[in-house]
């Protein structure tokens, strides 16, 4: 397909509007990047109908990397690798019962065969699924590749050499 100036290039889902707080974070890294993206609520138990619909038309739609985030029994990611083409990056989102080891443990291990390149717990693996999903889209894009350049550059500028005491 023609991928124009606004064709969403990288899809983020999340199973619940719960997950959202921490999913933001890929959104907002994404925003960061100029990346064009979309944020979805697309739940492989409570509305498995449009996860088919989702992963099945992610590619002609111009997606080229899929960020799915869920928490606890987490079958979103796989279950929306197992009908797409397009790399799909799991966020475990941290669970209230579990701490989020459940979705972790959920979404890591996939059966040899579908592929799911899975992050950290929580806001860590937010952030660093679209920074992945970024450096991925680099590879054929300059200019993606010199804002994630840019983004590291003012990464390592913002840490300081020597601690100070914080107020509390
Ligand atoms: C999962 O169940 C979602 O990804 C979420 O992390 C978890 C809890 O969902 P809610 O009960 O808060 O909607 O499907």
């Amino acid at each position: 397909m023609s991928m124009g100036q606004d064709t969403k290039r990288v899809g983020i889902i999340m199973g619940s509007q719960s997950d959202w707080p921490i999913m933001k974070h890929a959104a907002d890294t994404l925003a960061e990047l100029n990346i064009p993206f979309e944020s979805k609520i697309v739940s492989a138990h409570r509305t498995p109908d449009r996860l088919v619909e989702y992963a099945k038309t992610a590619k002609d739609r111009g997606i080229q990397v899929i960020i799915a985030g869920a928490g606890g029994a987490a079958h979103l990611p796989g279950m929306a690798a197992s009908m797409t083409p397009v790399p799909v990056l799991g966020v475990p989102v941290e669970s209230k019962a579990l701490k989020g080891m459940d979705s972790l443990m959920s979404i890591v291990q996939m059966p040899g065969g579908v592929p799911v390149g899975t992050l950290a717990i929580g806001k860590a693996g937010a952030i660093n699924a679209a920074l992945l999903a970024g450096q991925i889209l680099a590879l054929n894009d300059t200019s993606i590749a010199a804002a994630i350049d840019d983004w590291r550059q003012k990464q390592t500028a913002a840490v300081a050499a020597e601690p100070t005491d914080l107020p509390e």
